[in-house]
Protein backbone atom coordinates (compact mmCIF):
# COMPACT_ATOMS: atom_id res chain seq x y z
CA UNK A 1 0.00 0.00 0.00
CA UNK A 2 1.82 3.33 -1.28
CA UNK A 3 1.97 6.12 1.44
CA UNK A 4 -0.51 8.87 0.57
CA UNK A 5 -0.19 12.08 1.91
CA UNK A 6 -2.59 14.00 3.47
CA UNK A 7 -3.39 17.84 4.53
CA UNK A 8 -4.87 17.79 8.05
CA UNK A 9 -7.81 20.33 9.09
CA UNK A 10 -6.17 22.73 11.52
CA UNK A 11 -6.11 22.00 15.22
CA UNK A 12 -8.35 25.41 15.51
CA UNK A 13 -10.77 27.69 13.76
CA UNK A 14 -8.92 30.14 11.01
CA UNK A 15 -9.31 32.88 13.51
CA UNK A 16 -8.34 31.29 16.44
CA UNK A 17 -4.78 32.83 16.49
CA UNK A 18 -5.94 36.12 16.12
CA UNK A 19 -4.83 39.09 16.68
CA UNK A 20 -1.48 37.37 16.60
CA UNK A 21 -1.64 35.44 13.48
CA UNK A 22 -4.48 36.20 11.33
CA UNK A 23 -7.42 34.00 9.70
CA UNK A 24 -6.06 35.62 6.31
CA UNK A 25 -2.58 34.28 6.97
CA UNK A 26 -4.07 30.69 7.56
CA UNK A 27 -5.84 30.74 4.75
CA UNK A 28 -3.30 31.35 2.96
CA UNK A 29 -0.92 28.99 4.46
CA UNK A 30 -2.73 26.33 5.44
CA UNK A 31 -5.18 25.69 2.31
CA UNK A 32 -3.17 27.34 -0.13
CA UNK A 33 0.74 26.70 0.69
CA UNK A 34 0.29 23.65 3.04
CA UNK A 35 -2.38 21.75 0.66
CA UNK A 36 -0.11 22.35 -2.34
CA UNK A 37 3.29 20.93 -0.75
CA UNK A 38 0.62 17.95 -0.49
CA UNK A 39 -0.56 17.95 -4.07
CA UNK A 40 2.85 17.75 -4.74
CA UNK A 41 4.39 15.28 -3.09
CA UNK A 42 2.09 12.66 -3.90
CA UNK A 43 2.82 13.84 -7.42
CA UNK A 44 6.38 13.07 -6.69
CA UNK A 45 5.78 10.04 -4.82
CA UNK A 46 4.52 8.03 -7.84
CA UNK A 47 7.54 5.99 -9.67
CA UNK A 48 10.27 7.30 -6.65
CA UNK A 49 11.06 4.24 -5.27
CA UNK A 50 10.24 5.49 -1.87
CA UNK A 51 6.04 4.35 -2.02
CA UNK A 52 6.05 1.47 0.76
CA UNK A 53 8.13 3.92 2.92
CA UNK A 54 6.00 5.83 6.06
CA UNK A 55 6.18 9.54 5.73
CA UNK A 56 9.49 9.88 7.75
CA UNK A 57 10.99 7.03 5.74
CA UNK A 58 10.18 8.94 2.12
CA UNK A 59 11.85 12.40 3.81
CA UNK A 60 15.31 11.29 4.63
CA UNK A 61 15.36 8.89 1.92
CA UNK A 62 14.74 11.17 -0.33
CA UNK A 63 16.94 13.84 1.06
CA UNK A 64 20.42 14.65 -1.56
CA UNK A 65 18.81 12.46 -4.08
CA UNK A 66 15.43 13.47 -4.98
CA UNK A 67 15.15 17.16 -4.25
CA UNK A 68 11.64 17.36 -5.61
CA UNK A 69 10.41 15.03 -3.55
CA UNK A 70 12.23 16.03 -0.33
CA UNK A 71 11.33 19.53 -0.55
CA UNK A 72 7.50 18.92 -0.58
CA UNK A 73 7.45 16.09 1.50
CA UNK A 74 9.32 17.84 4.50
CA UNK A 75 7.15 20.99 3.87
CA UNK A 76 4.01 18.55 4.52
CA UNK A 77 5.15 17.34 7.62
CA UNK A 78 7.25 20.60 8.63
CA UNK A 79 4.04 22.78 8.31
CA UNK A 80 1.44 19.96 10.18
CA UNK A 81 4.18 20.22 12.83
CA UNK A 82 4.06 24.36 13.04
CA UNK A 83 0.41 24.15 13.42
CA UNK A 84 -0.08 21.67 15.88
CA UNK A 85 3.01 23.73 17.52
CA UNK A 86 0.79 26.18 18.04
CA UNK A 87 -3.30 27.27 20.05
CA UNK A 88 -5.08 30.01 20.94
CA UNK A 89 -3.75 31.71 24.23
CA UNK A 90 -0.38 29.46 23.72
CA UNK A 91 3.34 30.57 24.58
CA UNK A 92 4.68 32.38 27.48
CA UNK A 93 6.88 31.23 30.08
CA UNK A 94 4.42 28.50 31.83
CA UNK A 95 5.60 25.34 30.95
CA UNK A 96 5.04 21.37 31.31
CA UNK A 97 7.16 20.35 33.79
CA UNK A 98 9.90 18.30 31.74
CA UNK A 99 10.17 20.64 29.00
CA UNK A 100 10.37 23.33 31.70
CA UNK A 101 13.47 20.72 33.59
CA UNK A 102 15.08 19.93 29.60
CA UNK A 103 15.00 23.84 28.38
CA UNK A 104 16.44 24.90 32.18
CA UNK A 105 19.46 22.07 31.86
CA UNK A 106 20.24 22.85 28.03
CA UNK A 107 20.17 27.05 28.08
CA UNK A 108 19.99 27.83 31.92
CA UNK A 109 16.66 29.60 31.93
CA UNK A 110 13.49 30.19 29.43
CA UNK A 111 14.36 33.43 28.98
CA UNK A 112 17.71 32.20 27.86
CA UNK A 113 16.01 29.69 25.60
CA UNK A 114 13.62 32.37 24.52
CA UNK A 115 16.24 34.83 23.19
CA UNK A 116 17.81 31.92 21.07
CA UNK A 117 14.92 30.73 19.25
CA UNK A 118 14.09 33.84 18.56
CA UNK A 119 17.92 35.00 17.85
CA UNK A 120 17.80 31.39 15.67
CA UNK A 121 14.45 32.61 13.35
CA UNK A 122 15.67 35.89 13.04
CA UNK A 123 19.92 34.83 11.90
CA UNK A 124 18.22 31.98 9.51
CA UNK A 125 19.24 33.96 6.19
CA UNK A 126 15.98 33.47 3.58
CA UNK A 127 13.57 30.73 3.92
CA UNK A 128 13.93 28.32 6.69
CA UNK A 129 12.64 27.11 10.00
CA UNK A 130 13.82 27.29 13.83
CA UNK A 131 13.42 24.44 15.39
CA UNK A 132 13.68 23.50 19.21
CA UNK A 133 15.12 19.82 18.64
CA UNK A 134 16.67 17.05 20.69
CA UNK A 135 19.95 15.58 19.52
CA UNK A 136 21.91 12.75 21.45
CA UNK A 137 19.65 13.55 24.54
CA UNK A 138 20.23 17.27 24.19
CA UNK A 139 18.05 19.84 23.55
CA UNK A 140 19.16 22.83 21.11
CA UNK A 141 18.27 25.00 18.75
CA UNK A 142 18.72 24.41 14.97
CA UNK A 143 18.14 26.60 12.35
CA UNK A 144 17.14 24.69 8.56
CA UNK A 145 17.27 26.13 5.09
CA UNK A 146 14.35 25.84 2.60
CA UNK A 147 12.57 22.83 3.82
CA UNK A 148 14.86 21.04 5.64
CA UNK A 149 14.33 19.44 9.15
CA UNK A 150 16.00 17.86 12.33
CA UNK A 151 15.32 14.40 10.54
CA UNK A 152 18.38 14.76 7.80
CA UNK A 153 20.07 16.34 11.02
CA UNK A 154 19.98 13.56 12.83
CA UNK A 155 17.67 14.72 15.57
CA UNK A 156 14.05 14.88 16.83
CA UNK A 157 11.86 17.90 16.69
CA UNK A 158 10.09 19.15 19.70
CA UNK A 159 8.70 22.78 18.18
CA UNK A 160 9.12 24.61 15.43
CA UNK A 161 8.56 28.26 13.64
CA UNK A 162 8.04 28.72 10.07
CA UNK A 163 10.30 31.73 9.07
CA UNK A 164 9.44 31.78 5.44
CA UNK A 165 7.65 34.97 4.20
CA UNK A 166 4.67 33.64 3.31
CA UNK A 167 4.40 32.84 7.20
CA UNK A 168 4.48 36.35 8.56
CA UNK A 169 4.39 38.81 5.59
CA UNK A 170 0.61 39.77 5.89
CA UNK A 171 0.60 40.55 9.91
CA UNK A 172 3.85 41.33 10.40
CA UNK A 173 5.26 42.87 6.92
CA UNK A 174 9.43 42.48 6.87
CA UNK A 175 9.37 42.49 10.76
CA UNK A 176 10.63 39.13 11.57
CA UNK A 177 11.88 39.30 14.70
CA UNK A 178 8.32 40.40 16.13
CA UNK A 179 6.84 37.30 14.45
CA UNK A 180 9.33 35.16 16.39
CA UNK A 181 8.48 36.99 19.52
CA UNK A 182 4.54 36.95 19.17
CA UNK A 183 5.32 32.92 18.70
CA UNK A 184 7.05 32.42 21.86
CA UNK A 185 4.49 34.71 24.35
CA UNK A 186 1.53 34.03 22.18
CA UNK A 187 1.08 30.82 20.47
CA UNK A 188 3.37 27.98 21.02
CA UNK A 189 2.12 24.65 22.19
CA UNK A 190 4.44 24.16 25.05
CA UNK A 191 1.55 20.91 25.61
CA UNK A 192 2.59 20.06 22.23
CA UNK A 193 6.34 20.15 23.00
CA UNK A 194 6.23 18.31 26.17
CA UNK A 195 4.79 15.23 24.27
CA UNK A 196 7.55 15.47 21.19
CA UNK A 197 10.19 15.52 24.09
CA UNK A 198 8.34 12.43 25.41
CA UNK A 199 8.53 10.61 22.18
CA UNK A 200 11.81 11.53 21.91
CA UNK A 201 13.15 9.60 24.81
CA UNK A 202 12.96 12.21 27.43
MN1 LIG B 1 5.20 27.91 5.39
Amino acid sequence: MAYEFKLPDLPYAHDALAPHMSAETLEFHHDKHHAAYVTNANKLLAGSGLEDKDEIGIITGSFGSNPGLFNNAAQVFNHTFFFDGMKPGGGGASLPGKLEKAITEAFGSFDKFREEFINGGVTQFGSGWVWLAAKDGKLEIMKTQNAENPFVHGAQPIICCDVWEHAYYIDYRNLRPKFLEVFIDNLANWDFAEANLEKAGF
